[in-house]
């Protein structure tokens, strides 16, 4: 049987637990977008199949497992396209393979009769392998407004705007500088904002417990500029005006709080109206 070139002297469908997953690899590695490639498609349904998956468990190939496990990770895919969490779900791989190992910790060698001869120890380092790599990595998007170009710190840094990959579950850690330069105006750190949530304001280290893919915003300001258009001007001065008296603890209305005495007053307007010009 082939499968995306790989020829094997063994019979179907017992081939295809090695070889489909390996292909997988190579298109993942290879394809751009390879979950829309027919070739990907086709194998991720087989997979997808519940008597097929069942078939796959009972096999305890790792041979198979290896190239799948890699296969799923290097495309991010958490969910078969049935829904199934291959990794995690008590029918998934993380499971099956924990429920062979020994009381001492190690896993008996394989009963392929082409690796049986390597063991306990390659088969107990194929199956940690897996278990470590297996769960697939969280996806921590990170910007700043009102323009890219922040660097920012911390356990997922980057220069925004940027993507990073968390470990499942893993704590991450993202520290926005107090001031930021953009395109040549001085900007100051004002809150993040985490899955459009907003956060403290002046708080500018942010933790985030990765058991979701995030997004987490770095909101700057450049001093006045109430309507982030990056200028100070009469806009500015009539947005304020249209919030005047409005409670700072609500929404985005902290924005129009330039002097930062907790109201939205005529305080404000004069404060805006001295920054005119700014840009
Ligand atoms: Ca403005
Ligand atoms: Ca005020």
């Amino acid at each position: 049987m082939k499968v995306f070139g790989y020829d094997s002297p063994y019979p179907a469908t017992f081939s295809g637990q090695a070889t489909r997953p390996a292909g997988m690899v190579q298109l993942a590695m290879s394809v751009q977008d390879c979950k829309t490639d027919p070739r990907w498609t086709s194998v991720e349904s087989w997979f997808a199949n519940t008597t097929n998956w069942t078939w796959f468990m009972t096999n305890k190939s790792y041979c198979g497992y290896d190239p799948f496990v890699k296969a799923m990770r290097s495309s991010k895919t958490r969910t078969l396209s049935n829904g199934f969490d291959w990794f995690a779900d008590p029918a998934g791989i993380a499971r099956n393979i924990l429920s062979s190992q020994q009381a001492g910790g190690n896993w008996p060698a394989s009963q392929d009769a082409d690796l049986m001869a390597y063991g306990e120890a390659y088969q107990t380092a194929w199956a940690v392998t897996m278990l470590v790599q297996g769960a697939v990595p969280r996806t921590l998007t990170v910007r700043s407004s009102p323009a890219a170009g922040v660097h920012v710190t911390g356990t997922a840094r980057g220069n925004t705007n940027y993507a990073a990959d968390v470990a499942d579950q893993a704590n991450a850690n993202l520290v926005a500088p107090a001031a930021a330069s953009i395109s040549g105006k001085a900007f100051t750190f004002v809150p993040w904002s985490l899955d459009s949530a907003p956060q403290p304001r002046g708080q500018m280290s942010l933790q985030i417990v990765m058991a979701a893919d995030r997004a987490a915003e770095a909101i700057y300001r450049l001093a006045g500029d109430v309507n982030d258009d990056c200028q100070v001007n009469v806009l500015d001065l009539i947005t304020i005006r249209n919030n005047l008296g409005r409670n700072v603890a609500e929404d985005k209305n902290w924005q129009y709080d330039g002097n930062g005495d907790g109201r939205i007053n005529v305080l404000d307007l004069i404060a805006c109206r001295k920054l005119l010009g700014a840009k």
